[in-house]
């Protein structure tokens, strides 16, 4: 399988995340990446190649102009607070939560940085933005080379993107890729599109994307958010709405949950999606439903993720992996690559 790779994804390097009351090293690191393009160099598992550049254009088909716009500038303003503030990460302090404004985009950099988060655990460093940017450009180029013909892509890339909503960061993701990949095959012709997510943490941010849209189907199997990551949302009850309702599927799990159960659950999903009558698939991949994963609860093995990839590739759809979360960083590029392999496809 062709990869496309983010050479600019350790421009994002968050040093600490809030946790519980104090920074803790980040969990999301350049590591990860580097491992899972290791591992395909190892196993020799088709061509590496960077990404073709787009204008924000394909970018704000998803994301709002002035989240695009914030992001942009944001480590800029950050340091404009402090020259002090060059040397550590950014995080937001205050959130719009109900009853306050949302339409007003107040001057302060920190009021503005609470309106376009949802949590204090996704730094923002100084390449974040050139990172995200270029990661949703190999989002875009996987899309694209899929659209031409081609079997299936992978985009791999960090920091992760499927807890990023149209205008807002959080969960360590700034840019949905997933969402900007699923986007450009309907405007490449695809009428139908489906986002599968199998990352341990339910796709907020996708789901919220496309909640109303009945031309992508988005399904994700996560950690039951009553007790997961990220807790407001993931729940069994929300289908869509308005022209897409029917076309959101959420199976959340318990902790704990084994590859038997998760992978009937997969079942369902790809079910669903055949029943949708999707032309295409994104997968947001994220392999941190490891049992050796340090922050999730199943108990998935690495030799689960080649009947995986046997699965997905058994939907018979042209297909984009977006990589997302994993985190047991000795293990994320076995774990990765043999979803890919599992997949098993000629370039
Ligand atoms: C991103 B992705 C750990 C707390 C959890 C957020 C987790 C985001 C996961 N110290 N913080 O879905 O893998
Ligand atoms: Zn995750």
């Amino acid at each position: 399988m062709i990869t496309i790779y983010n050479h600019h994804h350790a421009l994002h390097h968050g040093k600490v995340e809030m946790f519980r009351g104090e920074l803790v090293p980040c969990f999301e690191i350049p590591a990860r990446a580097d491992f899972v393009l290791q591992e395909l160099e190892r196993r020799q598992l088709g061509t590496v190649r960077a990404p073709d550049d787009f204008d924000n254009a394909a970018i704000t088909r998803v994301h709002a102009e002035r989240y695009v716009d914030f992001l942009t500038g944001a480590w800029h303003e950050w340091v404009a607070l402090d020259p002090a503030n060059a040397q550590r990460d950014a995080f937001p302090s205050y959130w719009p939560i109900r009853t306050f404004r949302s339409d007003v985009l107040p001057a302060s950099f920190p009021a503005r940085m609470g309106l376009f988060s949802y949590d204090a655990g996704s730094p923002l460093t100084s390449g974040t933005w050139q990172a995200a940017r270029a990661g949703a450009c190999c989002a875009l180029t996987a899309a694209r080379l899929v659209s031409g013909g081609m079997r299936s892509a992978f985009a791999l890339t960090r920091p992760p993107g499927h807890h990023a909503g149209a205008d807002f960061f959080g969960g360590y993701c700034f840019l949905n890729n997933a969402a900007i990949a699923a986007q450009s095959f309907r405007d490449a012709g695809a009428a139908r599109v489906a986002v599968l997510d199998v990352d341990f943490h339910h796709g907020n941010g996708t789901q919220a994307i496309f909640y109303d849209r009945p031309d992508v189907f988005f399904a994700s199997l996560h950690g039951d958010p009553h007790t997961e990551y990220p807790y407001y949302l993931g729940y069994a009850d929300e289908q869509g709405a308005g022209a897409g309702l029917g076309a959101n599927l959420n199976l959340p799990l318990p902790r704990g949950t084994d590859f038997a159960v998760w992978r009937e659950a997969l079942a369902l999903a790809l079910q669903r999606i055949r029943a949708f009558g999707a032309d295409a698939m994104v997968v947001s991949l994220g392999v941190d439903t490891f049992a050796g994963d340090p922050i999730s609860g199943f108990q998935l093995q690495s030799a689960d993720f080649l009947q995986v990839g046997a699965d997905l590739a058994a939907a018979g759809l042209p297909t984009v992996f977006v990589f997302e979360g994993g985190y047991a960083v000795a293990e994320v590029g076995t774990n990765t690559v043999n979803v890919l392999d599992g997949f098993g496809q000629t370039a």
